[in-house]
């Protein structure tokens, strides 16, 4: 509010989302709009105004109707929108498009999302023009639409302390799907069962589910970075990558793990393994508050590309396939997102100057590289066929970071100690 400069903010609720015919997803709120409110019902619509005297939060929601609530879920109502999500005022959702125009009136911008609901767009734009005509009898509308998302994005970027709780618990969460995974993966087993037994593992902690579709590829499937068919009988000999996260009071965790299905790494795996458990670690070291995002991708790369020529994948030296970019033959994507409400959560990566963002306490991000070797003939028959990719949740802290997913085994000989207990 204290950015908005005289503005009146409108942020809608995310829209429900049809499954088929006349089911619906389960209702997840906007991320901006939890982050700002912590409220959760579908159909609400979040107003501030800081000039307003008396209403500088206002929420407009669905009201108490039993008959409905009987049906669809119990509702806050007017009255708990003020008690429990402490809005200065509350009303029901059906008047905001009667009060859209008077909260537009006298103030010199709007914050509003524009792209995201249609028809609310039309409807601003209608109320600005037609506040424009009426200037000479002496209102004033907006002249400015601003998106608010920029600046309460970088609010979102540095946590708190109760968001990192909650993203800890996710993590914690997201610990135990991982650690069952390791349990039961065998050969002859489907993917899609290691899929059930992670996501047992969620919602069974209390967790909401998967935060993103859950990713469980063996063998060649490992090499594809979003798999998420989960539907092929696993092999003895293959590597199983494990993408999965819990979701936990709105936040994400997001880890990849890549164990042998066997239970052992053959050699070759064993090699490309810590190859990107090395780029990993390395990656990790470097963040700390004023290491620049890009250097932790570098660190990583660098990493990977020695490894890469000591394994004969790629003709070396190393520093010259960093520079000619031939390591993205086998690593093809970045090594780290912000992650918060969103599992690529809000947040610049590059500073004003267009170059890359220095961390700062308080802000999460991944870090994952991975390689991923494919089966084209140039490639020496052990290494083929194998995706590996390491993801832990970091926070960077005053004088360093801490790897929220510690406790997810990642060395080699400890993955095939959880493995061999089953
Ligand atoms: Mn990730």
């Amino acid at each position: 509010m204290a950015q908005m400069d005289g503005g009146v903010a409108i942020f809608p609720g995310a829209p429900e989302s049809v499954r088929s015919n006349d089911v619906h997803h389960r209702y997840r709120q906007d991320s901006d709009f939890f982050y700002l409110t912590g409220f959760t019902e579908p159909g609400a619509v979040l107003v501030l105004d800081p000039e307003n005297p008396k209403h500088r939060y206002m929420l407009y929601v669905q009201p108490k109707a039993p008959d409905k609530e009987r049906w669809t879920g119990r509702r806050v109502g007017v009255v708990g929108a003020r008690r429990q999500f402490g809005a200065d005022a509350a009303f029901e959702a059906e008047k905001f498009r009667a009060d859209l125009q008077h909260l537009l009136i006298g103030r010199p911008r709007v914050f509003l999302r524009m792209g995201s609901d249609p028809d609310l767009d039309r409807e601003v734009l209608g109320h600005v023009a037609s506040l424009r005509a009426r200037a000479r009898a002496g209102q004033h509308g907006p002249l400015e639409v601003v998106d608010p998302t920029p600046a309460l994005a970088e609010s979102r970027l540095l946590k708190s302390p109760d968001e990192i709780e909650h993203i800890q618990r996710a993590v914690d969460i997201t610990a135990l799907g991982h650690l069952a995974a390791m349990r039961v993966a065998s050969p002859g087993c489907h993917e899609y069962e290691i899929e059930a037994e992670i996501e047992y593992e969620f919602r069974k902690a209390g967790g909401a589910g998967p935060a993103y579709p859950t990713i469980c590829g063996a063998g060649a499937n490992a090499t594809i970075l979003h798999y998420i068919t989960n539907d092929r009988r696993m092999r003895k000999g293959e590597l199983l990558l494990i993408d999965a996260g819990a979701e936990y009071g709105g936040y994400a965790g997001d880890v990849t793990r890549t164990i042998p299905v066997s239970g052992r790494f053959n050699d070759a795996q064993r090699a490309l393994y810590n190859v990107v458990l090395g780029a990993q670690k390395s990656a990790i070291r470097k963040v700390k508050p004023g290491t620049t995002f890009d250097a932790v991708h570098h660190a990583a790369v660098k990493k990977l590309a020695e490894g890469l020529v000591a394994l004969g994948l790629v003709e070396g030296p190393p520093a010259r396939v960093v520079k000619s970019g031939d390591y993205r033959r086998f690593y093809m994507h970045r090594t780290s997102h912000w992650l918060g409400l969103d599992v690529h959560d809000a947040g610049r990566y590059t500073s004003g100057s267009g170059s890359s963002r220095p961390l700062e306490p308080g802000m999460v991000l991944t870090v994952e590289p991975g390689l991923y070797v494919g089966a084209e003939s140039d490639i020496p028959m052990p290494f083929r066929n194998n995706g590996i990719r390491i993801e832990d949740d970091v926070l960077v802290t005053a004088d360093g970071c801490q790897v929220l997913s510690a406790a997810i085994p990642k060395e080699p000989d400890a993955i095939e100690r959880v493995m061999s207990g089953r």
